[in-house]
């Protein structure tokens, strides 16, 4: 069967999961939110990952419901923790650009959070900049629409799009998330450890906050410290997990 057919399938009975990576405060520890990751458990094929059928389902449209569900999902998930009292800030959704641009996306976010009667600013929006490449004007729009809403808006994958420094500016975002091919030399390559040290100072300068991700190792944490970047994400703290492991985690957290 081919993949789209045996996503087809995965849709129909919605037999995906959503698993939760911790983001960490630099300065405290503490927890101050999680990126929901969506994964497709396959009985012969194993965990699917989501860049093997993300590109599949982007192209037949398949995204839409499966993005929808992922939304709902990580919201209803994150007003429980709310409701035990074990809410850390927001929990973090990757939109595709192809869901972003549809016509009634700002509706579909304002229904998700109806729904599970989450406060919007316990939800963020990970974009990454190929919203830009394909439509800028009409993305800058929608971010602003999505602002007034009261959700949280991060640039994901920073730095390894293509899109000019210039609309870094009029982006009415919050965050900017440093990606890990930056992070994971940082310390024996001195070339990225300059762009890590440019984006961070650049963000702060924009007011934005900075998040680092694929944070593996003790020393990365120490340097990105040390050059104030906000938060962390990575396996030197934590993998993503299902909710109900996230539950206990939170549980033992700071
Ligand atoms: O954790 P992981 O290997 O699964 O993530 C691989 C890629 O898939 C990352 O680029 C991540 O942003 C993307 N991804 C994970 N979950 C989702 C999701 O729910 N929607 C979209 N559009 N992308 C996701
Ligand atoms: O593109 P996005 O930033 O949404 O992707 C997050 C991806 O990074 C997921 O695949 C997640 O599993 C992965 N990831 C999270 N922490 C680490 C880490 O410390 N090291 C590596 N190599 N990957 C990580
Ligand atoms: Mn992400
Ligand atoms: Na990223």
């Amino acid at each position: 069967m081919t993949l789209r057919n045996e996503l087809q399938k995965a849709i129909e009975t919605m037999s995906f999961e959503l698993h939760y990576q911790p983001q960490i405060d630099a300065r405290s520890g503490a927890v101050i939110g999680s990126e929901a990751l969506l994964r497709w458990p396959h009985a012969e094929r194993g965990m699917i990952s989501p860049m093997q059928f993300i590109p599949v389902a982007e192209d037949t449209g398949q995204i839409i419901p499966i993005s929808q569900w992922v939304l709902d999902t990580a919201c209803r998930h994150n007003r429980q923790l709310l409701d035990q009292g074990l809410a850390r800030g927001a929990v973090s959704v990757n939109i595709s650009a192809v869901h972003f641009l549809r016509s009634n996306f700002v509706e579909t976010v304002r229904r998700a959070l109806d729904n599970s009667a989450l406060p919007a600013h316990l939800l963020e929006l990970e974009i990454t900049e190929s919203v830009l490449l394909k439509n800028a004007e009409r993305a800058i729009e929608l971010l602003h629409e999505l602002r007034a809403l009261g959700v949280g808006l991060a640039l994901d994958d920073f730095g390894t799009g293509y899109s000019s420094l210039s609309y870094l500016k009029d982006l009415p975002i919050d965050k900017v998330k440093i990606d890990r091919s930056f992070v994971h030399e940082l310390i024996s390559d001195r070339r990225d450890a300059a762009i890590t040290q440019g984006i961070i100072s650049m963000a702060h300068h924009l007011d934005l906050m900075v998040v680092a991700e694929g944070v593996e190792t003790a020393e990365q944490a120490d340097f990105l410290s040390r050059n104030q970047c906000d938060a962390f994400q990575g396996y030197l703290y934590a993998r993503a997990m299902p909710f109900a492991e996230l539950e206990r985690y939170l549980q033992q957290a700071r």
